[in-house]
């Protein structure tokens, strides 16, 4: 029998941070990863696991895995090449488009595998800061940068949200957090542990109103499931406004401290009754009553969102009036009241209790290209190829991401990606980008780095840190992203700055320990305290961030009804229909077994049947189809063919099918369609934010004869 041994430590595919119990076979050939379970002694995770975490091992291990960095040879053929060889032609390309084109031709795009290791991204903004440009680019912007839209017209509390320990009622649009692990981005709404905690919570009393064309894994838990026409969120949400300002729920303490154009939106939202909100959603007129009186009515409790009402027809107009709804009924932290999220290898900040004024950062951030602005210092991802297109941007450095999958109009981006001077994505998988890619960097995947928890304490409700040591060794000739980035950055010539150090040119690169030391440096708790709980802990010592009292001169008041808003209300009370009558509408949805296209092409994870479209019963058999038939599912501006399965948990009318198939599997084939082939990103475009329609799009299907 060859030895085993177990390493405690959490898995890092997703921000849920479930620790997991890893069992190791050390064979002359290297270690191999032959068991993953929940690690019933971490005290956030109880033991808590999914699926995907439980096969980690086949992602690590994949056979596809890329082990080596690799450049596009003449021939169009990737060869292999080192990494150090790599960096040094890299930075003469980098340093050859800046001194022809200056540093906005270079462009970075990060992902989301970037926020799975701590230190990616503050090495990203590290190499960012050197390079100057301010050609930057993330899958927020295809994901829900409504959100920061919102931010900049409406404002935000400094404090952040309420808790949702303490809650009394919370109501979530368009999210699945029992599948997706989020409930909303960065709100009060625990990821970790997730599925027993929401149950926890119901069980306690928290009233539950779930917003969703699809009767969720969530919605089965709410008192109230809203299951809404795809893409009506806008309409939905200024219909509970209307009730909860009708039944006089506003908090008019707070509101009048804080808060202008309460009556205004009041005005704006009149023309929202429950029969107009119940014609166009297509829900009961008495749930919306129902829904917003048990919201408004409630003491504490919040409504957040996902990607669904973000990734919709009026996207930035349905998020203000979800987070209008917070606003108006005054439901954020006070002073001394616990802040939503905890710092224990972070600093302890406590924030003031008071409203970050609107700032328009848009409007003075324009692209001469394309007309629209930045949003948090990001342009918006399907404006990326017009600049290519355009000759403003030469070069692209992709960090864990794959922008020719994941945006809408995937031709026009691969289009795009193609003709650059230079594209180098560091990616272990051999993904749509890096097809294109002129070097393809092979880094350090989840379980072969020692890491820890700083990077998710934003999302978590109790002061838990965890470090974990490399459980299985890197292959050789891999790096690590953090070290690409800095050790590309010094390549160029330029002092790096990472966690709070500088590495000038001729500096020794440190270990992902020292790195680590630096970024807990401020923390409540010292590292080595984190090292020695090897299940991690809960640090009760670390003082829960509380929100501090407003400044003095604290002026910053939200903005309920800005003219863009009022605007964009006055039409949808003109407009309200999405779709036809009896049209099909795609709707967006994730699935347990993959994270973005990361699963497709593990075998363990996802069948060979590939990406399924799913349909109401009822649906497939209006169109003359069977389980398991294959169709065409087109749009306006594209067609795939698709596998159908049928669905019982949709709203008739709507069929989902996941973003992220498409790319290449083990033996190189295809692995389903992707959907992005059958989105516009060029047409019905989110003002400000740019942001492709990818949910309540029109689509007809039909069975695929011969
Ligand atoms: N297993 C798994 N987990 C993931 C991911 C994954 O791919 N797989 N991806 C990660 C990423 S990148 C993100 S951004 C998060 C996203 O996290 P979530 O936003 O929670 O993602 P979903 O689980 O897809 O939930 C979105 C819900 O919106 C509903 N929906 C669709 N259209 C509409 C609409 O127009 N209005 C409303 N109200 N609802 C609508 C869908 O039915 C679905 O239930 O998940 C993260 N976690
Ligand atoms: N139509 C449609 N399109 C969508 C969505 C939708 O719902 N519908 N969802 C959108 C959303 S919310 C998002 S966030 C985006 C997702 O967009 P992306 O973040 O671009 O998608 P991923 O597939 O997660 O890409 C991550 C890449 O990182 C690689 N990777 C994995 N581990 C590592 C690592 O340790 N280091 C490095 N460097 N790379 C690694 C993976 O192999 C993969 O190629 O897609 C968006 N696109
Ligand atoms: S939910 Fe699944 S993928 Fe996410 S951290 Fe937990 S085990 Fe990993
Ligand atoms: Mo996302």
């Amino acid at each position: 029998m060859p030895a085993t041994r177990d390493v405690v430590t959490y898995c890092r595919i997703c921000p849920a941070t479930c620790g997991i119990v890893v069992t190791v076979e050390d064979r002359a050939d290297g270690a191999i990863i032959v068991k993953v379970v929940g690690d019933e002694d971490n005290p956030l995770t109880r033991g808590f696991t999914c699926t995907k975490g439980r096969h980690i091992g086949d992602l690590v291990h994949a056979a596809n895995r890329r082990r080596t960095s690799a450049r596009r040879a003449a021939d169009g053929e990737l060869e292999p090449i080192s990494a150090a060889q790599a960096i040094e032609e890299i930075a003469a390309r980098l340093n050859d488009v800046i001194a022809g084109h200056g540093p906005d031709a270079v462009a970075l795009f990060t992902g989301t595998a970037a926020a799975m290791s701590s230190l990616t991204l503050p090495a990203a903004r590290g190499f960012w800061h050197t390079v100057g440009s301010r050609s930057k680019y993330s899958t927020m912007s295809v994901d829900q940068s409504a959100k920061w839209v919102t931010e900049g017209r409406l404002g935000q509390w400094a404090a952040g949200g309420q808790r949702f320990a303490d809650a009394d009622v919370w109501m979530f649009f368009g999210t699945n957090p029992l599948v997706s692990m989020q409930g909303g981005y960065f709100t009060g709404y625990p990821v970790h542990d997730g599925v027993r905690r929401l149950k926890a919570e119901v069980d306690r009393g928290l009233r539950l109103v779930v917003v969703d064309p699809r009767r969720t894994e969530t919605a089965a838990q709410a008192e109230v499931h809203l299951q809404l026409v795809p893409g009506t969120d806008a309409t939905l949400a200024a219909g509970l406004l209307r009730q909860i300002f009708a039944d006089g729920l506003t908090d008019n303490v707070f509101v009048d401290r804080w808060v202008d154009g309460a009556a205004d939106l009041a005005a704006a939202v009149n023309a929202f009754t429950p029969e107009v909100v119940a014609a166009v959603c297509g829900v009961s007129a008495d749930d919306v009553i129902g829904a917003a009186r048990i919201f408004g009515g409630a003491t504490s409790g919040m409504a957040t969102s996902g990607t669904g009402p973000d990734m919709g027809a009026h996207a930035n107009l349905a998020e203000h009036l979800v987070q209008s709804l917070n606003v108006v009924c005054g439901r954020y932290p006070r002073p001394g009241d616990p802040l939503a999220s905890v710092a224990v290898l972070g600093a302890a900040r406590g924030l003031p209790a008071q409203v970050v004024a609107p700032r328009r950062e848009w409007e003075s951030t324009r692209s001469p290209v394309t007309g629209f602005g930045q949003v948090h210092g990001e342009s918006p991802a399907v404006t990326l190829p017009d600049e290519i297109l355009a000759g403003s941007i030469r070069a692209l450095l992709v960090v864990g991401a794959n922008p020719a999958n994941a945006v809408a109009d995937s031709s026009r981006m691969i289009e795009a990606l193609a003709s650059l001077d230079l594209l180098v994505t560091i990616d272990p998988f051999d993904s749509d980008t890096a097809a294109l890619a002129d070097y393809v960097i092979a880094p350090v995947i989840h379980l072969e780095r020692p890491d820890t928890t700083r990077g998710y304490e934003g999302l978590m409700d109790r002061p838990f840190a965890q470090y974990t040591p490399a459980v299985v060794a890197a292959p050789d000739e891999t790096i690590d992203d953090w070290e690409f980035l800095l050790r590309l950055g010094q390549a160029m010539g330029a002092t790096v700055k990472i966690a709070g150090r500088e590495y000038a040119p001729s500096d020794p690169v440190p270990s992902t320990d020292a790195l680590l030391a630096s970024f807990a440096g401020r923390g409540q708790v010292d590292l080595a305290s984190v090292q020695a709980a090897v299940h991690g802990a809960v640090f009760d010592a670390a003082e829960p961030p509380r929100a501090t009292p407003p400044a003095a001169d604290a002026d910053g008041r939200f903005d309920l009804l800005p003219a863009d808003v009022g605007a964009e209300l006055a039409m949808l009370s003109e407009t309200q229909q999405v779709g036809n009558p009896g049209e099909l509408l795609l709707a967006v949805r994730r699935h347990k077994n993959t994270l973005n296209s990361l699963g497709p092409q593990i075998e363990t994870l996802v069948d060979g049947s590939g990406n399924r479209a799913h349909l109401h019963p009822r649906d497939l058999e209006g169109h003359g189809l069977r389980e398991g038939d294959r169709a065409s599912l087109s749009t306006q501006y594209g067609s795939v063919e698709v596998v159908v399965t049928a669905d019982e948990t949709l709203r008739p009318g709507v069929v989902t099918l996941a973003h992220g198939y498409g790319g290449s599997g083990p033996r190189g084939e295809r692995v389903g369609a992707n959907v992005n082939a059958l989105l516009s990103g060029t047409a019905d475009l989110q003002s400000i934010s740019a942001m492709p329609r990818l949910t309540g799009v029109p689509v007809s299907i039909a069975a695929t004869t011969g």
